[in-house]
């Protein structure tokens, strides 16, 4: 799609415009102390020498994460902190991810699962998910995380696209997995649950206990399977992004630079698994730098979250916007009851961070937090404000040493500051996705401009090199941080008997981002209400997942689309705004 290349920045303020803002230099004692020395210098080989396989030639990012820091001076270090608050407080060691990872690693062995196999987590956030995913790694089998939020739609298109073999579970989640519609799958794994081997159902408990405390990783090359995260687009389906093992490589590397993370940090990557941030820096990045990683449990709550940084007296927190909102709608009186002085770093990713919330983090933490842009697709941080560096607030940053991001117009013709275009990136970052699971055609459409990355993002850049994301050009939907597709959603939509046509959009909300809002026409018969758009949103959330249900529904006559029949929601978002649509020529009678 194309966007309106050339035309003024829309939005954002110039930087000077802020008064509250000061920008001052800073001096840190920040890993990357000169961003551009490092920018033109860095070379991504000196990095690959961290990695024990760059020795060896024999690759396993579960190696790399735990096996090599249980046999140095960091056995006994903690691994992972777990608390849900009420039952578990728990605490791993990197030795205990290393017996853990090997007892599962063998008895996934035993259920047959073998190298390049799709193994799917499908689990709340405990230290069993952990356990499991990189116990998957030790075997050479690639996992493919869902969120325990997903409903049997969701669950029936990751499981059934990825043709995983097994899944992890829990009892409770097990119901919603259509094993009737799933034939490649052989295995559930029980987590609390019975089942044994031999048949379908297994225990984890049982696979644990059972096993011996020692696995050799497989070996693997570098271009092998790391994992497969899915992921939505503005059509089709979701999407399975393929990331390689060398993405380590680039999960090292901005977790040391942008995340600034230190050998005494006490990280808290609030991200679930399920989300590509819950991986490369709930997992990847910390752990291949052998630091002390915190995990919670459990829904949002805004006093659970202040007490974490102050139980764990975590050093640097890493977490979306939306939840830096949420914390400030819940109040200041809330987060002074606190200690939050251990923090010294704190970043944002998943949708761009409004200067209010930046501001507010700022005042109760007395820290800014640092943006951090990128994609499931791109697997690793690539524009970040630096930790040594003062940015302008409300830029989405720099690019990371070694790769190179840009805003350029149609043709791919980088534009000059001020000028808005499509945020593209250099291909060949180290953890750039190596595939669309079963789908080349989708994986090309990525790069349809000539000698770039497409990210879908529009934005700008200033003339000091500031890059400013501005919106995305596609139909894509962020709403508190997830990315959800419109297409998803009106599938899910249309499954409900009153609904004829369904159109889905993303509407601008202070809180969230961005909510979902659903156009629809019913089916003869059905006479608009209250009651039945609450029936159909529920509809949605029991099917698909809580997260992709419409906030918003309004009623219409027609969904508006073209002659070809693809849903005109760029009319949607007039409608919702209020505003005048445009041109129409190409719409349906
Ligand atoms: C990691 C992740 C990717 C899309 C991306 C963009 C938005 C992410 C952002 C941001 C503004 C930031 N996004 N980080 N927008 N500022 N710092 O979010 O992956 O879920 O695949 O979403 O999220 O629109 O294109 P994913």
């Amino acid at each position: 799609m194309s966007v309106p290349t050339g035309s003024a920045p829309p939005l954002t303020a110039p930087a000077s415009a802020s008064a509250e803002w000061e920008r001052k230099p800073k001096t840190i004692d920040a890993n990357l102390k000169d961003y551009r020395a490092a920018a033109s210098t860095f070379n991504w080989k000196e990095v690959e020498r961290e990695f024990d396989w760059s020795r060896t030639g024999k690759v396993n990012v579960v190696h790399e994460a735990v096996d090599r820091h249980a046999a140095s001076r960091r056995k006994h270090k903690v691994a992972l902190f777990y608390t849900d608050f009420e039952r578990r407080d728990e605490q791993y060691t990197f030795q205990d991810l290393k017996v853990l990872t090997s007892r599962f690693a063998h008895g996934l062995t035993r259920l047959g699962v073998k190298r390049g196999d799709r193994v799917a987590t499908f689990l709340p956030r405990t230290p069993e998910l952990y356990i499991a995913i990189l116990g998957i790694h030790r075997i050479g089998a690639i996992p493919v995380p869902l969120f325990e939020a997903f409903m049997e739609q969701a669950v029936l298109d990751r499981l059934g696209d990825s043709e995983a073999l097994a899944c992890v579970t829990t009892p409770t989640l097990k119901e919603r997995i259509p094993l009737d519609k799933l034939p490649a799958l052989q295995h559930l794994v029980l987590v609390g649950g019975a089942g044994s081997l031999g048949t379908k159902e297994v225990s984890y408990q049982q696979l644990i206990e059972g096993s011996p405390d020692w696995c050799e990783p497989a070996w693997l090359t570098i271009d092998d399977g790391l994992i497969i995260h899915y992921t939505s687009g503005s059509t089709g389906k979701s999407k399975g992004a393929l990331h390689r093992q060398y993405a380590m490589v680039g999960h090292y590397q901005t977790a040391k630079w942008a995340l600034d993370l230190r050998d005494d940090d006490r990280f808290w990557c609030t991200a679930d698994p399920g989300w590509v941030t819950g991986t490369s820096y709930g997992i990847y990045g910390p752990w291949t730098l052998g630091i002390s990683s915190v995990v919670i449990g459990g829904r949002f709550d805004p006093e659970r979250w202040y007490q974490t940084i102050q139980k764990y007296r975590v050093t640097m927190w890493y977490s979306a916007p939306t939840a830096y909102r949420m914390l400030m709608s819940a109040g200041e009186a809330v987060a002074r009851r606190y200690d939050l002085s251990s923090l010294r770093h704190i970043c944002s990713v998943g949708e761009p961070l409004n200067p209010e919330a930046l501001k507010w983090i700022k005042k109760i933490t007395g820290l800014a937090p640092h943006e951090t842009w990128w994609m499931t697709e791109t697997g690793m941080q690539l524009i970040c404000n630096y930790r040594s560096e003062d940015f302008p607030i409300g830029s989405t940053g720099k690019p990371f040493p070694g790769t190179y991001s840009t805003v350029v117009d149609d043709q791919g013709r980088e534009l000059p500051p001020g000028q808005l275009g499509h945020l593209v990136v250099k291909p060949g970052w180290p953890s750039m996705m190596q595939s669309i699971w079963k789908n080349p055609a989708k994986y090309q459409e990525y790069f349809r401009i000539p000698g770039w990355y497409i990210s879908g993002d529009t934005a700008y850049k200033d003339a000091e090199g500031f890059i400013w994301y501005q919106g995305r050009s596609d139909d894509v939907i962020k709403t508190a941080g997830e990315r959800v597709g419109p297409f998803e959603v009106e599938s899910a939509l249309v499954a409900h008997p009153a609904v004829a046509e369904a159109g889905v959009i993303g509407k601008p909300d202070e809180v969230r981002g961005q909510i979902i809002k659903a156009f629809i026409a019913l089916r003869k018969g059905y006479q608009p209400s209250e009651q039945l758009k609450q029936e159909i949103a529920e509809f949605v959330k029991t099917h698909l997942a809580a997260h992709a249900a419409p906030r918003e529904i309004d009623f219409v006559e027609k969904v508006p689309k073209t002659r070809s029949g693809k849903i005109m929601r760029r009319v949607l978002r007039a409608w919702d705004q209020g505003l005048p649509v445009g041109d129409t020529s190409t719409m349906e009678e």
